[in-house]
């Protein structure tokens, strides 16, 4: 038997995190023969703990056996000790009349504290997911509190963006989904992402031969996938959460096996058009479990170069937001 890696997972009683935590203890994020422990973090809210107790019951009420144990805390400082992975999954919601100024900034404050309580108690090889918005800026937040884990140990989610993107792409071409590839998200997690339609390949075969509609490629495309998580809140009343917690457990998996291709937002160095040091999605390739190398040298038409540059400035206008605070 392996050794349990433990999970810290923030936001655990929340809308995700109901989805996620029974996935992670199943097997589905770290492999069958993984045993893992949840250390499970909420908002000192009696409501929130409240309902943590009761996510905690139903985890042991499934009896898991790769399931080793279950911390319920308010405390990060305990939450995060010893973490192998910190899911950082609770952000403060945009509430009526906020500005977007005032979430970045609250948000910021939330995972400055994150940031630096990882960096001080979690585990030597600690890696970092962050899904809670705006994911990009809040990663790079948290990041800029660490000193002695680096930078790249901390990647934001646009999976659910990617996997949004293939199946549109499908759907399209009328093909089964497994047959579309390499189709990358670049930039932010939010509308004015880039799903790179021009690299992905169906069935063997560029996409844009594919579907030869590159009207649609260039509109309707980019504007479902980019719109996807509004289209949920209309239809449902309430934000992606089953399908948020699955492109969680895709985007970690994939980080943990080598070899894998896949989009994250990591630290720009510059590359695709990205400013230095913005959180941007791209796509990666998986090294060893855990890290990661980008993949360069894919081309940029001018339609690519202009809604990256879209994204890229509001990456750098989310940072310029926090640049106060993060000094
Ligand atoms: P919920 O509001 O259902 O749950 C959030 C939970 O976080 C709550 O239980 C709250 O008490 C807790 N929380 C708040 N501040 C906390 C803190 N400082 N420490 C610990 N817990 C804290 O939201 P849910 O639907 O689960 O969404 C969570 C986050 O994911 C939101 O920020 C949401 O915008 C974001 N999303 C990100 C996506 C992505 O692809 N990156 C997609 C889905 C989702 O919209």
């Amino acid at each position: 038997m392996k050794t349990p890696i433990r999970v810290a997972v923030t936001g655990a009683a929340g809308q995700i995190g109901y989805s996620l935590l029974f996935r992670i203890a199943s097997g589905a994020m770290f492999g069958p023969d993984q045993p893992v422990i949840l250390q499970l973090i909420e908002a000192p809210i009696e409501k929130a703990l409240k309902a943590l107790e009761g996510v905690a019951m139903e985890l042991d009420d499934c009896a898991f056996p790769l399931l080793k144990g279950v911390v319920q805390t308010s405390d990060p400082a305990v939450g995060f000790k010893d973490a192998n992975w910190c899911l950082l999954v609770g952000a403060k919601p945009r509430g009526p009349g906020m500005e977007r100024a005032d979430l970045l900034k609250d948000n910021g404050t939330i995972f400055i504290g994150q940031g630096r309580l990882i960096d001080a108690v979690a585990a030597a090889d600690a890696r970092v997911a962050v899904v809670g918005n705006p994911a990009n800026t809040n990663c790079m937040i948290a990041a800029s509190q660490a000193k002695r884990l680096t930078p790249d140990r901390f990647t934001a989610m646009v999976r659910l963006d990617q996997n949004r993107a293939q199946t549109q792409l499908a759907k399209k071409a009328g093909v089964d989904l497994t047959t579309v590839k390499d189709i990358f998200i670049y930039g932010n997690h939010s509308p004015s992402m880039f799903p790179a339609f021009a690299h992905a390949t169906i069935g063997g075969r560029p996409a844009t031969d594919v579907i030869t509609d590159h009207a649609w490629l260039q509109g309707p495309f980019c504007e479902t996938v980019g719109k996807r998580g509004g289209a949920i809140i209309a239809a449902r009343g309430l934000s992606s959460a089953a399908s948020a917690a699955n492109a969680l457990v895709d985007h970690v998996r994939s980080l943990v096996t080598p070899g894998t291709i896949h989009s994250v937002a990591v630290k720009s160095d510059g590359r695709y058009g990205f400013d230095a040091n913005v959180w941007a999605g791209m796509p990666v390739r998986t090294t060893t479990p855990g890290s990661y190398e980008v993949i360069t040298g894919y081309a940029m038409d001018d339609f690519a170069k202009s809604k990256i540059a879209a994204t890229n400035k509001e990456l750098v206008d989310e940072r310029a937001f926090v640049a106060e605070m993060i000094k």
